[in-house]
């Protein structure tokens, strides 16, 4: 039996995506970012750093989304969730995994915590500015290297779908977000047509539009 820390819509979505794919036994604790759990010296026991999520698997803890992501593929290779280790496709299943864990995801950081770049409100205001146009440029390039195939892999749909999902979905108040570029419109369509998704966003009280 899985425990994930989550807060609805926050990093913790990948994995509990992932999860419900999967279809592993879990159960969901709350880290009420309402009151800054996150900081709470219990939950820093977990992740030093402050972050949501955490996983625990047994005697195993483990902080950052991807790694956690990366941990689930691997305990159950009957999901079909990364293709096989040592094949080329592994290889391209790692290298989208990193992507989107340190450019969009880290740059997403910059767009929703700008203070934490700068020292002054208008610093922050720039700092958000330039993340965005960096975003902007990340999600077309990710569209064109997507466009005519249905999945980020040749190979067929990934746990690295499930987390462009997720990034497509951080993105929707932006002033151009990544669902008005049509490959990613259609991508995230086709993941939230799993039912494993659908469930996701109840379970976490997401109301459609989901992107
Ligand atoms: N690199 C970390 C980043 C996690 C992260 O930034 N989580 C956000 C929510 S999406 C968070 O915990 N924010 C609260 C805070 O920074 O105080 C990961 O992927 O796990």
């Amino acid at each position: 039996m899985y425990t994930l820390y989550y807060y609805p819509g926050n990093a913790s979505l990948l994995p509990h995506l992932l999860l419900r794919e999967i279809g592993a036994p879990f159960e969901l604790a709350l880290v009420d970012r309402a009151r800054n759990a996150q900081h709470d010296p219990d939950y820093l026991k977990l992740n030093p750093n402050g972050r949501i999520p955490v996983l625990i698997d047994g005697d195993t803890v483990l902080f950052e989304t991807a790694a956690i992501a990366l941990h689930l593929c691997d305990r159950h290779p009957e999901a079909g969730l990364a293709p096989p280790l040592g094949t080329a496709e592994r290889g391209q299943f790692y290298k989208w995994m990193v992507h989107l864990t340190n450019t969009p995801q880290a740059e997403f950081r910059a767009w929703f915590y700008p203070h934490e770049h700068a020292d002054s409100a208008e610093a922050a205001a720039s700092v958000k500015r330039v993340a965005q146009t960096r975003l902007e440029g990340m999600f077309e390039r990710i569209a064109a290297q997507l466009d005519g195939r249905d999945w980020l892999l040749g190979s067929g749909m990934s746990a690295a779908d499930f987390f462009l999902l997720m990034l497509v979905r951080w993105g929707r108040a932006m002033p151009h977000p990544p669902r008005d570029l049509p490959v990613l419109a259609a991508h995230a369509a086709r993941v939230l047509a799993r039912p494993a998704v659908l469930a996701t966003f109840a379970a976490e009280g997401i109301a459609a539009p989901f992107v």
